[in-house]
């Protein structure tokens, strides 16, 4: 770690509050250049920690940056993994004050829901042996970073942008389904605004999954049983406004819908 204890607590608390108020901020590392990858994600940490102190549970995880189209738009090719807890989780259908956020913006995703623990390093298909079942998945990120202006250790340390999410009704047991090419329309207001495939996820959503299992293991952590994970967004994110009706719908599987006022 290149920074001081003290440092990573006081950035965990800057984080925080930037999250806690929709308070935007300017990146961290324009202050503290040296900060590490591995600096930002125990800052993440942190500050899911205060959070957990304030009485959220945390539910899941979600990988970022697993689609060419994500990578391209935050111009970076590593995936990074956020913690999600039960306050950013909402009701299929739910809507969503845009006042209450920074610049929201939302992604077309599939969501796995763990059927057992599983830890170590594994691969694609030993993840999805772990899994109950998969759903669409609507994720509204909301970088805390004032102009978009922040590196990837930035984005790590905000909780790789995390916010919101909303799961469709439906958990089909993966066996059934073409994971692995589910075609992809996510919709505002009736108009396509973007179509792709669960393919464009790292090839395959289970390897974004087995991908997060194998860095959780670099923390000796794992996924638990009943926790969500959110494979990452299929397409590039698209900004939401008062107004907007927002539906996603996943081969084989229900809509997921979400509506903004
Ligand atoms: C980082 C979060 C990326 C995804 O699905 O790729 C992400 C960001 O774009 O602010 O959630
Ligand atoms: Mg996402």
């Amino acid at each position: 770690m290149a920074l001081d204890d003290q440092i990573i607590d006081d950035l965990a608390e800057v984080v925080d509050e930037a999250a806690r108020n929709s308070e935007p901020i300017v990146m961290l590392t324009a202050e503290h250049p040296e900060m590490t990858l591995e600096d930002a994600y125990t800052i993440q940490r942190r500050s899911i920690a205060r959070r957990i102190e304030r009485g959220e549970s945390l539910v899941g995880m979600k990988m970022g940056l697993t689609s060419k189209a994500k990578m391209d738009q935050m111009g970076v090719h590593n995936p990074i993994y956020g913690h999600l807890t039960d306050s950013m989780m909402l009701a299929d259908g739910a809507s969503i004050e845009h006042a209450a956020y920074c610049h929201p913006r939302v992604e077309p995703e599939i969501a796995f829901v763990m059927a057992d623990d599983i830890s170590g390093e594994v691969g694609p298909r030993e993840a999805l042996a772990a899994v109950e079942g998969i759903c669409p998945a609507l994720e509204i990120i909301d970088s805390r970073y004032k102009d978009f202006e922040f590196t990837l250790i930035d984005v790590v340390a905000d909780n790789a942008s995390s916010t919101g999410f909303v799961l469709g009704p439906t958990v089909a047991p993966p066996e059934w389904v073409e994971l692995g090419n589910l075609g992809m329309v996510m919709s505002i207001n009736g108009e396509v605004k973007a179509t792709g495939s669960s393919a464009a996820i790292l090839e395959h959503p289970a390897r974004s999954l087995a991908a997060l299992i194998t860095m959780l293991d670099e923390r000796g952590e794992g996924l638990h049983k009943g926790q969500v994970v959110l494979a990452g967004g299929a397409t590039k994110a698209i900004h939401v406004h008062p107004g907007d009706r927002i539906g996603l719908e996943v081969d084989s599987l229900k809509m997921v819908e979400l509506k903004i006022s």
